[in-house]
């Protein structure tokens, strides 16, 4: 196993004070159905390709990240069925949890102001206020996948709620592709947000 370089092992130390020992992140994933993100939850899980099958309710796992800078964090993951008839149960699932992932199928061009719509509805929650959220733009592997720029655009991020801190990834579940980055980027938002919240609360 690859050593990580310093500045990387400091990084990852300061974090786990910041969090506390023991404790562990709270994540929901959500996006249209067939996205990706059970095939993004068990890829984080076994390090291997999962094939899935739609997920009707949920699926949570206990996982403890196993690369990168949020190497050794531990994260409870929910990832909520996608299908129409699910999507009520967004809300819920996504209250107060420390960070959001958005995973979206970069080939569903036709679905795209679809995924707009409800990742737009879930970040509006005022109990969402604040939460880091990370997008993957999945299957990039996939040739008509469109560049992580144009769905950044189309998913109209830029105009998320002023209090919400984003990162787009270009990923591939099959293989986990990007989702090392994309799970440090979303760690980073998370610290971050501690930090203020707790300097805040000083004041
Ligand atoms: N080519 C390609 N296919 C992928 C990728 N990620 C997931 N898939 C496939 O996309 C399909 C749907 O994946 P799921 O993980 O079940 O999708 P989901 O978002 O959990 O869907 P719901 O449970 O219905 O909400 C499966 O056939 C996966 O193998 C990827 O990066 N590239
Ligand atoms: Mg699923």
């Amino acid at each position: 196993m690859a050593l990580l370089g310093v500045p990387e092992e400091q990084k990852r130390r300061q974090g786990q004070v910041e969090l506390g020992q023991g404790q562990s992140l709270h994540i929901v994933m959500l996006g249209l159905d067939s996205a990706g993100k059970t095939t993004v939850l068990y890829r984080l899980k076994f390090n291997e390709f999962v094939n899935t099958v739609p997920t009707i309710g949920f699926n949570t796992e206990k996982i403890r990240l196993s690369n990168g800078t949020a190497k050794g964090i531990s994260c409870h993951f929910w990832d909520v069925g996608g299908q129409e008839k699910l999507r009520p149960l967004w809300k819920s699932y996504s209250r107060c949890t420390d960070g959001i992932i958005y995973v979206v199928d970069s080939v569903d061009v036709d679905r795209l102001e679809e995924a707009k719509t409800e990742l737009h509805k879930v970040t509006k929650f005022a109990e969402n206020q604040g939460t880091p959220l990370l997008v993957i733009a999945n299957k990039q592997d996939l040739p008509k996948s469109l560049p992580v720029a144009e769905i950044e655009k189309q998913l109209a991020l830029h105009e998320l709620t002023p209090s919400t801190t984003y990162h787009i990834q270009p990923a591939c579940a099959i293989i986990g592709e990007g989702l090392t980055e994309g799970m440090d980027k979303l760690y980073e938002m998370i610290l971050k947000r501690r930090k203020s919240l707790k300097q805040k609360k000083k004041r």
